[in-house]
């Protein structure tokens, strides 16, 4: 009996441009539930989690943007992903931009003993108030999810940390900060940057990241930012970096995840339909999901 679970995380404090907060919407629109219900025996969308307008804040000793409304609202959304979870439901998190990873993996993280994290991104989101430039917490949350940065993030769900850094594999690298790089190297966090993927192709790192992750995690969660693909095929992000990730390889990326069966856990996030071009980005994100969850030509 598999079951799939979409949430929406209709979440954009974790950075500054509007509009990602209509990422589920425009994920919906672009035919979500018609092109999953056929690869598990039940589908249910459970809605979106309830963030409302709130009004912006700038904590003034840590500089951290929203710290506490996000901090607030990411426990509602662990508590649906462990819901999920405890209903042996496959949790599908749509984001939002990326500071709902620290609510997601707070949901996910207790369910294992050693949780992997593939995290597809141009960026590492690695920051700590101490090294991140700008102060939005979406470029934090895999520090965060180790344990590093404010409390009050690193603490969501009542323990810490959530991964270790050797179950980490990020996949797409292109935009890093110094803070970012040290922690990398002092971590000895496995990054693939776009010079591999272009030098080895992605098979080679896909097989690579299985592989590492499949000996020592019992689950593995996938957080795939859209702005790890090329600003061409997924225009509609906040922060596009150019030299990205293609289409072609992104599916192919999904369809090994979905042959070695590890990913437990996943979510899509930084759509943001206002950026867009006629709803490309989501629709993209859509499709990945088919491959991810097995979808097959013939
Ligand atoms: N590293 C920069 C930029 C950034 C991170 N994540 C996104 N952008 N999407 C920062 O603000 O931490
Ligand atoms: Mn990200
Ligand atoms: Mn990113």
């Amino acid at each position: 009996m598999s079951k799939l679970a979409i949430i929406g995380m209709p979440m954009d404090l974790g950075q500054t441009r509007r509009g990602v907060d209509m990422g589920p919407s425009a994920i919906r629109y672009a035919g979500i539930n018609e092109r999953l219900k056929n690869l598990f025996d039940e589908v249910r969308d459970n809605g979106d989690i309830a963030i409302g307008r709130p009004e912006v804040e700038i904590d003034p000793e840590s500089n951290l943007r929203n710290l506490h409304l996000i901090a607030e609202k990411s426990e509602l959304l662990a508590n649906e992903v462990d819901k999920a979870i405890k209903e042996k439901a496959f949790p599908l998190v749509l984001g939002g931009d990326h500071s709902i990873a620290i609510g997601t993996l707070a949901g996910v993280a207790k369910h294992y003993k050693n949780l992997g994290v593939i995290w597809y991104d141009a960026h590492g989101d690695l920051n700590t108030a101490e090294t991140s430039p700008t102060g939005n917490i979406h470029g934090m949350p895999l520090a965060v999810s180790m344990g590093l940065g404010h409390p009050l993030l690193t603490n969501v769900g009542g323990y810490e940390p959530k991964v270790k850094p050797e179950n980490i594999v990020i996949i797409g690298a292109r935009s890093l900060d110094e803070g970012e790089r040290l922690l990398i190297k002092e971590k000895g966090i496995k990054v693939y940057t776009m010079h591999e993927i272009d030098r080895s192709g992605m098979t080679k790192i896909m097989e690579e990241a299985i592989a590492y992750l499949k000996e020592k995690t019992d689950g593995v969660h996938l957080s795939l930012d859209l702005d790890g693909l090329d600003p061409l095929d997924a225009p509609g992000v906040g922060t596009p970096v150019n030299g990205g990730i293609s289409y072609r390889e992104s599916h192919l990326a999904m369809e090994m995840l979905a042959e070695s069966q590890i990913i437990t856990s996943a979510e899509f996030v930084e759509v943001n339909p206002i950026l867009d071009d006629k709803n490309k980005t989501a629709t993209v994100a859509v499709a990945l999901m088919g491959s991810l969850f097995g979808e097959k030509l013939l």
